[in-house]
């Protein structure tokens, strides 16, 4: 296929998102929008001036300096007005690039004066039904776990979770637990008591595992636990540390789906090119992986890039993609009922564009 064409074949595939956190996943046009927001609110400040700096940074984004981005973009997002409109805008942004199913993820954030996490939670909920009601997608949502908040704040989060299990209006909407966080801070072995917590209440959980290099003692304990239903990046999995088989084994044997985020990880330098990163050898060995975005925003990608990054640097056919689209549905967190719909409907439309 012409590279153009390959594009065109990408956009139009039914896709399906995982790894996808809201406040990573805005627009520069959202961004200006709430810029706009906050200057009406307080002003022009220095803080701001700064912030615009540190958002047009670069194209290349290490780790520390993404996560300086994260907190400058949490300084916009402290209200329920700028909540809804964040949501909304990126749901609409996703609808639009051809996904079908998405599974938005937020850190629930206490902002004394400003919002509570409930509320947070709230807002995200309500708008998603909102635009499920006029944009051709399914949104499902996960609730975050910052790994650098400490594990007070992760209980905190679980008990809210708990609450809209058996809600009257969101019921079915909150499907699952992630954890992320800069992987630089906290140890994920102090969460595993909450991990299993969470996963007696019945939610799904996935995990941001392996992320750097430094992290083989809490990616072996999680895996030995039994606590992941899928693994965010997973860069170090596969490092020749003595743990590399083991892990291997492990995943493949218990078919835990990786997702798999190309950009996020080339930008912040934790795979050096594309052709050397482990989508490669996870997809050889036929292992279900999702192909995502993590931070559409500040990685300046949409899946349609993503899975179009995969073709051409892994020399994909339309039958691979295809097959890539129907992982994603298998590894989404929905009930059998809901994912039986969403499969047919995938696969209805990846049968048009044979
Ligand atoms: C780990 C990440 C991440 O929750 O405020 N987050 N955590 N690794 C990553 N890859 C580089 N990308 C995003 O969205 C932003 C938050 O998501 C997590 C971080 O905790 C970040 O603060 P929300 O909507």
């Amino acid at each position: 296929m012409e590279q153009m064409d390959l594009l065109t074949y990408c956009k139009k595939l039914p896709k399906v998102e995982l790894h996808a956190h809201l406040n990573g996943s805005l627009s520069d046009g959202t961004v200006l929008q709430l810029l706009e927001a906050k200057e009406k609110e307080l002003g022009s400040t220095d803080s701001l001036s700064s912030f615009k700096m540190t958002i047009s940074k670069g194209p290349e984004r290490c780790l520390r300096e993404c996560f300086r981005v994260f907190e400058a973009l949490h300084s916009l997002t402290d209200s329920q007005e700028a909540i809804r409109k964040i949501t909304k805008n990126v749901i609409q942004e996703f609808a639009e690039d051809g996904v079908r199913y998405l599974e938005l993820r937020t850190t629930p954030k206490n902002i004394p004066g400003k919002i509570t996490k409930k509320e947070y939670v709230d807002a995200v909920l309500e708008t998603m039904i909102n635009e499920m009601k006029t944009c051709r997608i399914m949104v499902r949502l996960l609730v975050s776990v910052d790994r650098g908040r400490g594990v007070g704040d992760a209980w905190s989060t679980l008990s809210l979770a708990k609450q809209y299990l058996d809600h009257d209006v969101f019921k079915g909407l909150l499907v699952g637990i992630d954890v992320s966080g800069n992987p630089n801070k906290g140890n994920l072995i102090d969460y595993i008591p909450i991990l299993k917590e969470a996963k007696k209440c019945g939610f799904k959980l996935a995990v941001h595992l392996a992320e750097v290099k430094s992290c083989v003692e809490e990616t072996d304990a999680v895996l030995e636990n039994g606590l992941v239903d899928r693994i965010g990046h997973g860069t170090y999995l596969l490092k020749n540390n003595g743990y590399g088989i083991k892990y291997q084994k492990k995943i493949l044997k218990n078919f835990i789906p990786i997702e798999i985020c190309m950009s996020s990880n080339l930008k912040t330098q934790s795979v050096r090119s594309f052709e050397k990163h482990h989508f490669g050898v996870w997809s050889g060995l036929k292992h279900p992986l999702a192909i995502c975005t993590d931070d559409k925003g500040v990685y300046c990608t949409t899946l349609t890039n993503e899975y179009y990054i995969c073709a051409k640097n892994f020399n994909l056919s339309e039958q691979d993609l295809h097959e890539l689209c129907l992982y994603a549905v298998e590894a989404a967190f929905l009930p059998s009922s809901e994912k039986d719909i969403l499969r047919q409907m995938v696969k209805e439309e990846l049968s048009k564009l044979m």
